[in-house]
């Protein structure tokens, strides 16, 4: 087998562990319990959090129910950028978390891993961007009560130049429907 051969089967392996996001129970420490946030592609669920900043549109904006023992919950935003200028998100704030991180996923090797943005993400003019299952992520940590199917969690986002505004999003099934 040539290297080629051997880099293809590791891919399809990644698409493999993408599609079914058993990946994820391998991960241990921080990010334990996130089994109920996988890989799935969906849309946005019916009902989910909209808002307007200046020339930013949110829409899609909700969150995930938290499995029993599961210490971290998801929450996913898209977020359109109808200005001439770039912005960034650069932080999310909420009072059912005691902190909120923004998390990437990227392949390791054949393990799909999440990790923490730095610096926040950017929203280019023009641009439309989704932190969606498969893509990025707000991350509540140190959270006050389980979000429960049915609730809302209320965040804070904050953009570099367009500043501050406050949503309140709704917590759907730990599948995200
Ligand atoms: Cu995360």
């Amino acid at each position: 087998m040539n290297r080629c051969q051997v880099a293809a089967l590791l891919m399809s392996a990644a698409a493999l562990s993408l599609s079914t996001g058993g990946a994820m129970a391998q991960q241990s420490g921080d990010m334990k319990g996130m089994a109920g946030m996988h890989m799935d592609a969906q849309a946005a669920p019916s009902g989910s959090a909209t808002g307007k900043l200046g020339d930013l549109d949110i829409s899609g904006g909700y969150v995930r129910a938290m499995l029993p023992g599961q210490p971290v919950g998801g929450g996913y935003i898209t977020i359109h950028n109808g200005g001439k200028a770039d912005d960034k998100l650069t932080s999310v704030t909420s009072s059912a978390a005691g902190k909120v991180e923004l998390h990437e996923m990227k392949m390791d090797g054949e393990i799909m891993k999440m990790r923490e943005i730095k610096g926040g993400i950017a929203i280019p003019a023009g641009a439309t961007v989704t932190l969606s299952p498969n893509t990025m992520h707000m991350m509540f940590k140190q959270v006050k009560t389980p979000f429960k199917k049915g609730g809302s969690v209320p965040v804070m986002l904050m953009f570099e130049k367009a500043g501050m505004v406050d949503l309140d999003l709704p917590v759907v099934s730990a599948k995200g429907n």
